[in-house]
C-alpha cells in the first residue's frame, strides 16, 4: 500500500510539473524533477468484475502493441473509479506496473451512445463559439450555451436536461492548491446547497466544470466529491473533451493560462434561470453563497398541505 501511495504521488507530481496549479497562485512545492518518466501505457478494454475489498478491477484489455498481448488482468484503481466502473463497461485508461502490481488510472468510459451525445454537443458548441467571433463571451441577460459533459459517475449530463431548473455554475479543478480559490468555491457551493434546501428551493442544480479535464476524469471527480462529503444528488462535477471545456470557458469569460509550469485561472460564478438565461454573475473568488441563495426563486407550484 505504501507503494501505491508513492506511485500515486509520483504520477501526480509528474502531471504537476506540467500543470502545477496557480492563480490558484502557488507552486505545488513538490520536487517534480525527481518524478520518473511517464511509463504509463494507454489501454482499452472491458470491465469483467470489480472488487471493492481489494480495490481492484478485472479488465479484459486489448493488445498493447510491443508490451502485452490481449489478456484479462486485475488492476488497482481508486475508490472513485470503483464507483464509476461497472461490469461490461468499455473503458480506456493508462496502466503501469509497480512492484508486481498493476495500476489503472485516467479511466474514461467508452460508451458509443454517450460519446455521440458529447461529440455532437461539442461540435455544436464549437460552431457556436466560432460564429460568435473574437469575443464569444456571454453577458448577463444572454443564454447559457448548450453543452454535454460527463459527471462524477461517468454519466452524460446535457445542460438541456436541467432546463426548467435554476443552476449555479462555475469552473474548478481538483488539484487547485490555493485554498482561497477552487476549494473555497466548492465549499461555498456546498453552503449554497444547504441554504437552498433550508429555504425550500427544490429546483437548484449546482455545476462545477473542471478546467483540467486531462487529470480530472469522472473517477477523480468522484473521489474529490466523496473526500469532501459532498451530496451529489444536485451537485454535478463535470468533465469531458478539452475542446468543449475551452469553448465553455471562452463563452463564460473565464481565463486559464499556463504560466511556466503553473496553471492559472480566473473565477466566475453564474446563476442561470429556469429558461437557461444567465441572470447573475460574480467574478473572482469573493462571491458569497448568501448572495446567490437570496436570488434563487422559490417554486410557485401548488403547495402541499
Ligand atoms: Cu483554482
Amino acid at each position: 500500500m505504501i507503494a501505491l501511495s508513492r506511485a500515486k504521488l509520483f504520477s501526480a507530481c509528474l502531471s504537476l510539473a506540467v500543470l502545477a496549479a496557480a492563480g490558484c497562485g502557488k507552486k505545488s512545492g513538490e520536487a517534480a524533477a525527481t518524478a520518473p518518466a511517464d511509463d504509463r501505457r494507454a489501454l482499452t478494454g472491458t470491465v469483467i468484475s470489480l472488487s471493492a475489498e481489494r480495490g481492484t478491477a478485472l479488465v479484459d484489455h486489448e493488445e498493447i502493441p510491443g508490451y502485452m498481448p490481449r489478456m484479462t488482468m486485475e488492476f488497482r484503481v481508486t475508490p472513485g473509479d470503483l464507483k464509476v466502473l461497472r461490469e461490461g463497461l468499455r473503458i480506456r485508461g493508462k496502466m503501469y506496473e509497480l512492484s508486481g502490481d498493476y495500476y489503472l488510472e485516467e479511466i474514461w468510459p467508452v460508451d458509443p451512445a454517450a460519446e455521440r451525445i458529447v461529440q455532437t454537443a461539442g461540435q455544436a458548441l464549437r460552431q457556436d463559439t466560432v460564429t460568435r467571433g473574437a469575443s464569444p463571451y456571454r453577458e448577463v441577460g444572454e443564454f447559457l450555451p448548450d453543452f454535454a459533459l460527463y459527471d462524477q459517475d461517468g454519466k452524460v449530463v446535457q445542460i438541456t436536461q436541467l432546463r426548467g431548473r435554476q443552476i449555479v455554475l462555475n469552473f474548478i479543478f481538483t488539484r487547485c492548491p490555493d485554498a482561497k480559490m477552487c476549494p473555497a468555491t466548492v465549499m461555498k457551493m456546498m453552503q449554497l446547497q444547504a441554504m437552498a434546501r433550508e429555504a425550500g428551493v427544490a429546483d437548484l442544480e449546482l455545476v462545477s466544470i473542471t478546467l483540467d479535464p486531462e487529470y480530472d476524469t469522472p473517477g477523480v471527480l468522484r473521489d474529490y466529491a466523496d473526500s469532501r462529503g459532498i451530496d451529489t444528488s444536485n451537485y454535478h462535477f463535470l468533465t469531458g473533451p478539452e475542446r468543449a471545456i475551452k469553448d465553455m470557458l471562452a463563452q463564460l469569460g473565464v481565463l486559464v493560462f499556463q504560466n511556466g509550469p503553473l496553471l492559472q485561472h480566473t473565477l466566475a460564478t453564474v446563476l442561470i434561470d429556469p429558461r437557461g438565461k444567465i441572470v447573475h454573475r460574480v467574478d473572482g473568488s469573493e462571491w458569497r453563497a448568501e448572495d446567490f441563495a437570496g436570488r434563487l426563486r422559490r417554486a410557485e407550484g401548488p403547495k402541499t398541505p
